[in-house]
């Protein structure tokens, strides 16, 4: 993939960075701040995945809010572009330099300080670099919870999680990134900072300012720091392995434990026969709950701040509901914390494991809930027409109306000859997306990879007023370029 054209994108912008500017660079970051020794830098220049890879003039890893500032000013007078990175977790590249070697990488991860938890207001202030996990340890350590949960949280940062609204799989209870943040200090393209760090859950002042920077993609300014808002801790919860006949049952058992648990309901993952495979196969210590195989699998959770909450009953009662119904084949309950995280271990491993099974197309989209089953039985049937013996390794937070519909080549197809299909794949899911009303990019944001498709699926005029929001903000397109936004 890193070698394709398709997907490297030139900078508009490709101001050389002269010796001048890394002098001045150097004053406002020291040593310690500014990297141009090309192993040091390898690690900034490419994804977690290796699935894209740039060059950059030189990696600048500020260690405040005022450094960020300064270095955003600094690559402002010069016209020199900045592309913000954290974790470098994300799936579009969207952290990663183009090719040209003219930009700067502006490293979050030295920006780690957790500001201030604050119990009676709910809420936590925390750096950008700060690794999502230790944001949630500090809740812990509060009695606190933060709920944004995903398989990159011990990477990926809060910076990152923010400017691609992360979703995960605790978004049917609490909300994307979107929903948790409450305020945000940003560094713009000019170098000046806002300080909208406010704690506040009712401000109606005006346009919501942080909602743009929210999912932006580092297109739209550095996001330095948040304010995020933590829940009650939770003390029980019960999780349970069901067999699915069809993707139709998975819709209709969110309503049954709707209906059944209410708002503990805190997550409901669907995974294809083919995602269970991959895990068994690739990921050490996993095995099949059941003895049969099944077509569809879900992942079921309940939780509740109270530690005797009586959750089994309630997961007990739900799935007897949806055992009359005839939604399940079979179902276990997972008895102390290490089945429940055995059970969460075949869901988390399956990115990782689809990897080891040569290229992993990916596509992340959403679609009305209801539309589920037919969406996935129209794609199905034109990939499988497309490409006979194509393994569809759908998988996702079916709550969230959100799958990814990952690809990998049939047994047998070499792995160049399948790469080569990825476009004309990419259409097949993505204009069925389009014709059940829902998005290319659910949760991973579009970055480099998605960002001229997103031309074909967005009307024109949302299009050209994202533009307007960009001229606006950074009017010399000098923030992350070549990302989110389509060529013109
Ligand atoms: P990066 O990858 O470094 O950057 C992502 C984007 O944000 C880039 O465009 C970058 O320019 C920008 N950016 C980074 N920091 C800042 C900042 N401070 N200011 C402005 N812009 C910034 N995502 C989900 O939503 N749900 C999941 O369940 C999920 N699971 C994942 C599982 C795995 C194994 C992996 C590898 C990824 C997963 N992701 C998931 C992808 C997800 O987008 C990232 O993990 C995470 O949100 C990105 O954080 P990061 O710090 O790595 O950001
Ligand atoms: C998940 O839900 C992540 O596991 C990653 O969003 C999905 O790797 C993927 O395609
Ligand atoms: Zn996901």
């Amino acid at each position: 993939r890193r070698d394709d054209p398709a997907h490297r994108s030139e900078s508009p912008v490709s101001n050389a960075v002269d010796r001048d500017l890394l002098v001045r660079l150097h004053e406002a970051v020291g040593s310690a701040g500014l990297v141009t020794d090309p192993d040091r830098m390898r690690g900034h220049l490419t994804d977690w995945r290796d699935a894209y890879r740039g060059r950059a003039a030189a990696v600048v890893r500020p260690g405040s809010a005022e450094e960020v500032s300064r270095v955003v000013g600094l690559c402002h007078r010069a016209g020199v572009a900045v592309v913000p990175q954290g974790g470098n977790t994300g799936l579009c590249g969207g952290s990663v330099p183009d090719s040209s070697g003219a930009q700067i990488a502006l490293s979050l991860t030295r920006l780690r300080r957790v500001r201030e938890v604050d119990p009676a207001n709910q809420t936590i202030t925390v750096e950008a670099g700060v690794v999502l996990e230790n944001v949630q340890r500090a809740a812990r350590e509060a009695g606190l919870l933060f709920p944004l949960s995903l398989g990159a949280q011990g990477n990926c940062t809060i910076g990152g999680n923010l400017a691609t609204n992360a979703g995960g799989t605790a978004v049917l209870r609490y909300g994307t990134m979107r929903d948790l943040t409450l305020g945000l200090e940003v560094v713009l393209p000019d170098g000046r900072v806002w300080d909208g760090l406010r704690g506040l859950r009712k401000d109606n002042t005006g346009y919501d300012l942080k909602h743009l920077f929210i999912g932006s993609e580092g297109t739209l300014g550095v996001i330095t720091a948040a304010v995020l808002t933590l829940f009650p801790a939770i003390r029980s919860r019960a999780t349970a392995w069901v067999a699915l006949p069809d993707p139709q049952a998975a819709v209709d058992l969110i309503g049954v434990l709707r209906a059944t648990a209410g708002p503990r309901l805190t997550g409901c993952e669907l995974m294809s026969a083919q995602s269970l495979e991959f895990v068994l196969r690739h990921v050490p210590g996993t095995r099949d709950p059941f003895t049969g195989a099944h077509p569809w699998y879900a992942l079921v959770e309940l939780s509740d701040p109270m530690a005797d909450a009586g959750l089994d009953a309630t997961l007990e009662t739900a799935l007897g509901a949806a055992f009359d119904r005839e939604l399940l084949l079979d179902a276990v309950v997972a008895e102390g914390s290490a089945r429940i995280a055995a059970l969460w271990n075949l869901r988390e491993g399956i990115s990782e494991a689809q990897n080891q099974e040569g290229p992993s197309l990916k596509h992340d989209v959403t679609v009305p809930i209801g539309s589920i089953p037919a969406f996935v039985r129209e794609t199905d049937e034109a990939l499988r027409a497309a490409v006979p013996g194509i393994r569809i390794v759908t998988y996702g937070h079916v709550g969230d109306g959100n799958l990814h519909y990952n690809l990998s080549g049939p047994l047998g197809m070499e792995p160049d000859v399948f790469r080569a299909r990825a476009e004309e794949l990419a259409r097949i899911v993505y204009d069925s997306t389009a014709r059940f009303a829902g998005s290319i990019s659910a949760e991973h944001g579009l970055g480099q990879s998605k960002r001229d498709l997103l031309a074909d699926y967005k009307p024109a005029v949302e299009i050209e007023l994202m533009r307007g929001v960009k001229r606006l903000l950074d009017p010399a397109g000098l923030m992350n370029p070549g990302k989110v936004l389509p060529a013109e």
